[in-house]
């Protein structure tokens, strides 16, 4: 008797997803590199279809031909250790899905290798974290496209579900799987940078207490801005700890990161893709992390002589929802437009409608207004812009005044607001035609005989600056 599918990486999110697929009737080999981890699944948790192996020969060989294994190891050279070790038990058309957070260079990388092997390699991002896994994450697989439907079966069955839809659906070839999860991750990023400073907004401006808020955002949950991530922050605010005390005023106020924010921006450098709000969201985390120095500038650097006035503190609230809902717009715009240049550069022919439907279940980012984003790719998946779209060009109209009022309100209270004000800034300058980077070109020209070119004459022009 062989088994259908084989998980390795025993941690948090491979037993998960195991237990996920064994409760849909299929047969699960299991194999960590520490025998432990192993071990405790098989006894405390009482499924006959998973089955534990302590070395990998045993575990390839416990496997229905083609194999198909799901590693859910830590991504970099933990992946490449692994890959390497089963190569040598592998044959032709067996299947490897990497279901961990690795780059998607590595994807690409490693996708050709195993190439060469005949070993079929599908990059699928996995969104949900620990809960996901168990109950239905959102799955991006990206690689050879037979290969995935071989696998498509136990995935789908696993896969997070939108009324009959299961929030999985190819991607495209090679890497692309996990390009789309990179910046899924750093879409996050911005959502919890967004929330996080309309959380203080209502927190330092209007001074309402941490109930006070989280009423507010139950509020929100039931509009537009109706998301896994405002429901969380809902009932993060009322959490108390054993001593009865608001557990959020007592957690440091440092970020950490752990990579794939990162790389969503220094993929937007290597693209020239203007990814500001997730940029500033994960420049956002790093600056909380400067504690000590926070703190001592705190006592030196001076804030605003006088505030202005909030007068009508429920109008306020109503502009903080206007503006959150904006900001995410513009962020998701920019997120989009990164995936599209991509897809450009790789031929990867991206369906960003397909992307945005499997982002509605399963994955942190799930939100009611992602249906906006369905429809408006499944009008024109040419889309420059979503902010030229028409549902979002309306909506981007209707509540731009308010962001601007929103910003320039908490500068004036000098409350940190970074990912608005760079929703707002970014806002201005795509919209503006006629930008000052003529003043640029020319200091360019000046310095480094750069060139420019001219809007009343053709050709390329350099001018000898320093003669008047
Ligand atoms: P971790 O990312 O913490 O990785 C731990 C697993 O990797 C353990 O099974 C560990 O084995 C194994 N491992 C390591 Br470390 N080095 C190894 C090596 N050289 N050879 C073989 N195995 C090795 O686990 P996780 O949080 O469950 O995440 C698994 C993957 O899923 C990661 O790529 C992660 O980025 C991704 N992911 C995580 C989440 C989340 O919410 N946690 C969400 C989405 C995706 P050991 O037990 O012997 O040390």
């Amino acid at each position: 008797f062989k088994n259908d599918i084989g998980v390795i990486g025993m941690a948090v999110m491979g037993r998960n997803l195991t237990l996920n697929i064994a409760s849909h009737g299929y047969t699960v080999s299991i194999f960590n590199r520490t025998p432990q981890k192993t071990e405790y699944i098989i006894k405390n948790f009482d499924n006959k279809t998973i089955l534990p192996f302590f070395s990998i020969s045993g575990f390839v060989n416990s496997l229905k031909k083609p194999r198909c294994i799901l590693l859910m190891v830590q991504s970099g050279k933990a992946t490449d250790n692994i890959i390497l070790k089963l190569l040598s038990y592998l044959s032709s058309g067996d299947i490897i899905i990497d279901g961990g957070n690795s780059f998607y260079k590595d994807t690409i990388r490693r996708y050709y290798n195993l190439l060469k092997y005949n070993v079929n390699f599908i990059g699928a991002g996995i969104s949900g974290g620990e809960y996901g896994a168990l109950y239905g994450p959102s799955i991006m697989p990206g690689g050879n496209k037979s290969a995935y439907n071989f696998i498509k079966p136990i995935l789908k069955s696993i896969a997070a579900k939108i009324g009959n839809e299961s929030c999985i659906s190819y991607i495209g070839p090679d890497g692309s799987g996990h390009y789309v999860k990179m910046v899924h991750n750093g879409i996050e990023y911005a959502d919890m940078q967004l929330i996080a400073e309309s959380y203080s907004m209502l927190r330092h401006i209007l001074n309402l207490s941490n109930q006070d808020i989280s009423d507010i955002f139950s509020q929100w949950n039931q509009g537009e801005l109706n998301s896994y991530l405002i429901k969380i922050t809902k009932n993060i605010l009322k959490k108390k700890d054993s001593n009865g005390n608001d557990l959020i005023d007592c957690i440091l106020d440092q970020a950490d990161t752990k990579g794939t924010g990162e790389w969503a921006c220094k993929e937007a450098l290597e693209l020239h893709e203007p990814l500001t709000l997730i940029t500033m969201s994960v420049f956002s985390r790093y600056i909380s992390v400067l504690k000590l120095q926070r703190i001592l500038a705190s006592n030196i650097l001076l804030g605003p002589r006088n505030h202005c006035i909030i007068h009508n503190q429920s109008e306020f609230i109503e502009k903080i929802r206007q503006s959150l809902y904006l900001g995410k717009i513009i962020s998701y715009s920019q997120g989009f437009s990164q995936l599209s240049h991509a897809s450009q550069k790789y031929h990867w022919n991206l369906k960003y409608s397909n992307i945005a439907k499997i982002f509605r279940s399963g994955c942190i980012i799930q939100a009611r207004f992602l249906n906006k984003i369905v429809e408006a790719y499944k009008y024109d998946n040419t889309t420059m812009n979503l902010l030229l779209s028409p549902y979002f060009q309306e909506l981007a109209n209707k509540y731009q005044n308010t962001l601007r009022q929103v910003v320039s309100d908490s500068i004036q209270y000098g409350v940190a607001i970074p990912v608005f004000s760079s929703a707002i800034s970014y806002y201005d300058s795509y919209r503006t035609s006629f930008s000052s980077a003529n003043l640029i070109q020319a200091q360019r020209d000046y310095f480094g005989a750069h060139t420019y070119k001219r809007y009343d004459q053709d050709g390329v022009f350099h001018t000898n600056w320093s003669s008047y």
